[in-house]
């Protein structure tokens, strides 16, 4: 396939700064006229042509300035039309019908049908499905907008800006127009229509407009929206608080669909929702469910200024907006929740998805510089470690001058097409500092790796940290540049208090934090006394590893010390992780692994530490998955090992605390009416963790059928399902606790989802035949994005030793599966596809098979450019 390099980029010929599109809707023959008011760029030769994107179009006809163009005007494919010899005038008027099927469109990439409503998905390249377009995001028009249809079949008819008029059309049908003032790219293009319940609202911004909130869903399901709108009239108040953003439009609607290859997407004044991120209510979502639509509603709101009032000059841009929304929406939760729970979330996630991504065959700079499908560039990299440069910039500027910066870019980029140049400009600017080698970041793959090393001289009162940074080599960046590193640190004596120090040399320190941006340095502070404890990493300041010749006492001190909530969290997870490691190796030497009394000791004292807050010590006692043990091992991975030592691990923490663990267990119980809040569901949590470990001892099975039955809310329910499901596979209570669950919900795919998971994550070799039965369920859906990603995705992903059952038949079933999904719909089959990246680190027996079904995959007929840019690229 074609390579679209960012050194390639020129701005087109020709601009359309109008754009005037009719759709006739119907599920089999939808007619599209679409009027645009071309532009040739100053300077331009007329002969120029114009060459429009398309893919997979039918043109039915085409005119230019008002009369029909002649045959031998146009070059017409599915996927382009060229315009060979365009009008001399500077500006003309191109109109182009083309005729769509939008209930055959099983991709969910332009216009589809999903429950019978007609919804839009344009980004990246999905505009071009609808008619012949420059489909690029540097092509800014403004839009107006008719849609007309059968007013039973959709009597409600959406698109982006404000509505204009709409009224009769006689024989059933109906119209709507509908305009957007905002020049915007045509990824932001939507369109929606059908028969949808509302649910209506307003927020009055802060100059004091009135805004009418809408969102909609599908009919009985309304009074599933509650939580959704509170959350979306916070994001508007926070966008002003904290960044200054007001709303820019007169309505704001948000419409939830079922069939969605993403989250949702930030079309602009009508975002389209994944109905997983919309729909919630204490019978059918959990807690984590909560904090997902407050994320994602917030993130969508955010994008309107980041993202579509300031749009990306290409799609090698795209961090732009997706890494500053995510650092935003990031922001946003840590107000409305704990800060020090939200960024021990947010590291957690960042570890399982970008890191293994980082340092595996997929590695890609967060600003690429090469893609040959834009599709699966929206990764970890770009949302996730994008949103740590935006943080980091914000750490080496602070607080005040990283906002200075940010007005400045509303200010100077408002309506453009920016790029990740523009953006770092904008902070060089307020602040005066230099920051060319922190840009790195966005250009430099790989996670960079910090190996420290202290000593301590009595008689000097010297303490010294030698730092040596290293940035691993990724695929086709063999050799790296050395990075600015900000790094937060703290120095800690053994009363647990900060330890001062009189002066500092080797590096530049500013507010806690040392600015690596050598090879090596050599950071002496004096005046110290005695041997401080080291806190490093503070906060998650700079998303790298770290390598530290630290004594497992330091560690327990830190566990218990670290005023940093972060790092006392990280420390007590890097004792675990150690533990969980030798004891991996103990299970290949054939030895059963043992666990020290202060560790286990420790889990208790944390269980029970009141002047925490529940959240956090449920997230301390999580124990590293199967997954992140595998990471940090690195190489030679036998899954089977990990989890017998994480399994020996958890039993031993719940032995040793048993009788704390049921205490607080029962303590915890919750009196008081449901409350998704943060505090509340902190105490579910703690609670929930506790059921694990205990669902683990003599008596286990009966507690957590016992915690399934009397659950009044679905955090309670899944968390005990898993228990039984995990702890007590092909026991009765499982049994039927499974079987309890799928009567009660047959009818709600979305929490049939949250089942297809529990049974797909069950470890061990059943699992593969487990999880090929269910895709025969009645309820299961290979057309249905969520479906495929609650079964086949957390098999694959989170399920390291099923899916990597020594023989292979995971990887075989995988593969013949992404193949199938991909018959629809390739976004979804690629993205699948990427849970094979990390198969080098697998032991030898397991990479062969591996490398076989990756093999499967490449050599089957027709293969989507998506698919094969993924399998290619992991197979180099
Ligand atoms: N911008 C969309 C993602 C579009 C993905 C296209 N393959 C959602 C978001 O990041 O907000
Ligand atoms: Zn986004």
């Amino acid at each position: 396939g074609q390579v679209f390099k960012l050194e390639d980029y020129r701005p087109n010929d020709y601009l359309i700064p109008l754009t005037n599109l009719t759709f006739r809707l119907s599920p089999e023959a939808t007619i599209v006229t679409a009027v645009l008011t071309i532009e040739r760029r100053d300077g331009i030769s007329a002969a120029a042509p114009l060459v429009l994107d398309g893919d997979g179009l039918t043109l039915r006809r085409a005119e230019i300035d008002g009369k029909k163009a002649k045959p031998a005007d146009l070059k017409v494919t599915p996927d382009q039309l060229t315009i060979l010899k365009p009008p001399s005038a500077h500006r003309f008027q191109l109109l182009i019908e083309t005729e769509l099927a939008p209930a055959g469109n099983e991709a969910l990439m332009g216009l589809y049908r999903s429950n019978n409503v007609y919804c839009t998905q344009c980004e990246a390249e999905g505009f071009r499905r609808i008619t012949y377009f420059l489909d690029r995001p540097d092509i800014l028009s403004v839009y107006t907008v008719r849609i007309e249809a059968l007013r039973d079949e959709a009597p409600l008819l959406l698109s982006n800006g404000n509505p204009v008029d709409k009224g009769d059309l006689g024989d059933g049908w109906h119209y709507a127009g509908w305009h957007d003032p905002f020049p915007k790219p045509s990824y932001l293009f939507a369109l929606v229509a059908g028969n949808l319940g509302q649910v209506a609202d307003s927020f009055v911004t802060m100059s004091g407009r009135e805004v009418e909130l809408g969102i909609y869903v599908e009919r009985g399901k309304e009074n599933l929206a509650g939580y959704a709108m509170d959350a979306l009239k916070r994001s508007m108040r926070w966008d002003e608080e904290a960044f200054g953003r007001e709303y820019d439009l007169d309505v704001f609607n948000i419409v939830a669909v079922s069939d969605f290859n993403m989250g949702a997407m930030e079309n602009k004044g009508l975002n389209i929702f994944n109905d997983k991120y919309v729909l919630a209510d204490q019978e059918t979502a959990t807690d984590a469910d909560f904090a997902n639509i407050e994320a994602i509603i917030a993130h969508e709101y955010f994008h309107n200024w980041t993202g579509n009032r300031i749009t990306c000059r290409d799609w090698f841009q795209l961090c732009l907006k997706e890494g500053l929304t995510v650092f935003r929406d990031h922001e946003f939760s840590a107000d409305q929740r704990s800060r020090a729970v939200k960024r021990i979330a947010e590291v957690r996630t960042l570890r399982a998805h970008q890191f293994p991504e980082d340092q595996g065959p997929l590695a890609h700079p967060v600003r690429p510089r090469r893609y040959r499908e834009i599709n699966n560039f929206y990764t970890a990299t770009v949302y996730e470690k994008g949103s740590e440069v935006v943080r980091m910039i914000r750490t080496i500027l602070g607080a005040e001058a990283f906002r200075a910066g940010m007005d400045l870019y509303f200010e100077r980029h408002d309506g453009e097409a920016a790029t990740i140049e523009d953006f770092i400009k904008v902070f060089e600017d307020a602040s005066g500092r230099d920051l060319s080698q922190f840009a790195l970041w966005y250009h430099q793959a790989g996670t960079p790796n910090l190996t420290v090393s202290s000593t301590h001289n009595a008689a000097a009162q010297e303490f010294t940290l030698e730092i040596e940074q290293s940035v691993p080599p990724t695929p086709s960046e063999s050799r790296k540049r050395l990075m600015h590193i900000p790094l937060a640190f703290g120095l800690i004596g053994a009363n647990g208090k900060p330890v001062a120090y009189s002066g500092v040399e080797g590096a530049s320190v500013e507010d806690g934090v040392i600015h690596i941006r050598k090879r090596r340095h050599m950071v002496r502070f004096s005046g110290v006394a005695e041997r401080p404890a080291v806190s490093l990493n503070r906060g998650f300041s700079a998303p790298v590893t770290l390598s530290v010749e630290q004594k497992a006492d330091d560690q327990f001190f830190l566990a218990r010390h670290d005023s940093d909530a972060f790092s006392r969290w990280q420390a007590f997870n890097t004792l675990l992780t150690d533990v969980l490691i030798a004891g991996f190796r103990d299970i290949l030497d054939g030895k059963q692994p043992v666990f020290a009394t202060r560790l286990t000791e420790l889990a208790g004292n944390i269980a029970a530490d009141e002047t925490l807050e529940p959240a956090y010590r449920a997230l301390a006692l999580a124990l590293p998955g199967d997954a992140d043990v595998a990471r940090d091992i690195g190489r030679n991975i036998d899954p089977d090992a990990i989890h017998a030592a994480r399994e020996a691990l958890a039993l031993a923490i719940a032995t040793a605390n048993r009788e704390s663990f049921a205490r607080l267990y029962d303590r915890l119980a919750d009196m008081a009416a449901f409350s998704p809040d943060s505090t509340s569901a902190g105490r579910r949590a703690l609670r929930n963790t506790l059921l694990d470990y205990l669902s683990l001892l003599p008596g286990g099975a009966a507690l957590a059928a016992g915690h399934f039955q009397s659950a009044t809310n679905m955090t309670d329910r899944a968390s005990a399902l898993g228990a039984l499901a995990h702890r007590h596979h092909g026991s009765p209570e499982a049994s039927q606790a499974l079987a309890a669950f799928a009567s009660k919900y047959a009818s709600n795919p979305l929490v049939m989802d949250k089942w297809f998971q529990i049974q797909a994550s069950v470890p061990g070799p059943q699992a593969v035949d487990t999880v090929r039965a269910l895709t025969a369920h009645a309820a299961f859906s290979m057309a249905n994005p969520n479906r495929v990603r609650s079964l086949i995705g957390t098999f694959a992903s989170a399920n390291q030793t099923g899916f990597h059952r020594a023989d292979g038949e995971g990887y075989r079933f995988f593969a013949q599966t992404v193949l199938e999904v991909e018959k629809r719909n390739p976004q979804v089959a690629a993205r699948l596809a990427t849970a094979l990246r990390s198969w080098r680190s697998l032991e030898p027996g397991r990479q062969g098979k591996a490398r076989e079904a990756l093999l499967s995959i490449a050599s089957a007929e027709n293969l989507s450019a998506d698919l094969r840019d993924i399998v290619e690229r992991t197979l180099a």
